[in-house]
């Protein structure tokens, strides 16, 4: 049985930590492209050099040619400009959307039976065009931005509730922007409510919703925390991560439920836009949406957050895409 062929479209910061997880994780062969002479050349020859140290076989490459990525089972795409300080994930729109067009185009073109994984910004836009684009089937083109947004929100509960983010559930819906919708009522350790043991911490119900509400607020502005701290870029270890939780669902059929940026067919009232809701992940990419009911507030936060999408690639249609 030969190894699955995965190709990074962008070999920049997200780029290099995916090809090397793949290669720990032995998920199958990497080939990294990028518009960048001798990068993805460098990047892969020193991660491959680690092999014997680290004990894998999978074959990393690096390529400036598109026919490179002939016959990919999987690609994953970060190709696009991060932000910088003072910048919002729109602001990419422009630059990223023009990159995202022409890597759809080759990605139709050299590996047309992949399942894609979106991840540059401004994510839900660049979703939406890679599919418009490519023209491929709803379930092999999918975004990520849930997982990492979730993973955030779980990190903060952890913390602040002194236990092993092994045992936090937290799941956050929507687009991948400001107005991302953090669950909380269902946030839970080990199937205990977030918000009952933070009542019970600080015996105060206001105290432990100001607390919570702390939380959410650092969940949306958590990306732009760390490219105020960077300056020079923006995350890269958790989005890559992020990415391969999803990859690792997909080349195992694992059919995980996890919330990923899919595209709406009916489901949560939207129909024909890619929003962050929780899917099923499996060997046919995104195999289901798994929809149940929001409350009042709830829906009306995640009708804001499926507006600014909506905005997002209205304006993206107004400049040509
Ligand atoms: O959760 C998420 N979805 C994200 C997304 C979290 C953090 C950052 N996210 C976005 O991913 C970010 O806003 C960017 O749009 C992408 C990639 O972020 P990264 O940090 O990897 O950016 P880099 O280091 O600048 O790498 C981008 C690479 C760089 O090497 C360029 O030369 C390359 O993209 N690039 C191209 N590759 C292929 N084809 C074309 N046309 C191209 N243009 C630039």
């Amino acid at each position: 049985m030969s190894r699955k062929k995965i190709s990074l479209i962008g070999g920049g910061q997200i780029g290099g930590v995916l090809a090397q997880l793949i290669a720990l994780k032995q998920l199958g062969d990497v080939v990294m492209f990028d518009v960048v002479e001798n990068l993805p050349q460098g990047k892969t020859l020193d991660i491959a050099e680690a092999a014997r140290v680290n004990g894998f076989d999978s074959k990393v490459t690096g390529t400036n040619s598109y026919k490179d990525i002939s016959g990919s089972d999987l690609v994953i795409v970060t190709a696009g400009l991060p932000r910088k300080p003072g910048m919002s994930r729109d602001d990419l729109l422009t630059t990223n959307a023009k990159i995202m067009k022409s890597v759809a185009e080759a990605v139709k073109e050299y590996a047309p039976n992949s399942i894609a994984i979106i991840i540059s910004n401004p994510l839900d836009a660049m979703v939406t065009l890679f599919k418009n684009v490519t023209g491929f089937p709803a379930n092999r083109v999918v975004g990520q931005a849930g997982v990492l947004d979730s993973s955030r929100f779980a990190t903060f509960i952890a913390w602040e509730l002194g236990v092993s983010v092994k045992d936090v559930n937290a799941l956050v819906l929507g687009g991948h922007g400001d107005t991302m919708v953090p669950i909380v009522r269902y946030a839970n350790v080990n199937g205990i409510p977030v918000m009952e043991l933070l009542e019970r911490k600080y015996k105060d119900k206001t105290k432990a919703a100001e607390v919570m509400k702390a939380m959410v607020e650092r969940t949306k502005m958590a990306g732009g925390e760390v490219v105020n701290l960077l300056k020079t870029g923006s995350a890269f270890y958790s989005p890559a991560a992020s990415a391969i939780q999803m990859a690792e669902a997909i080349l195992h059929d694992e059919k995980r439920l996890i919330s990923a940026c899919a595209y709406l067919n009916g489901e949560f009232g939207v129909t024909g836009y890619y929003v962050g809701v929780p899917a099923i992940l499996g060997e046919n990419g995104v195999e289901k949406v798994v929809e149940f009911s929001l409350d009042k507030e709830e829906q009306a936060l995640m009708d804001n957050s499926v507006n600014a999408v909506k905005k997002l690639v209205e304006d993206m249609g107004r400049l040509g895409f």
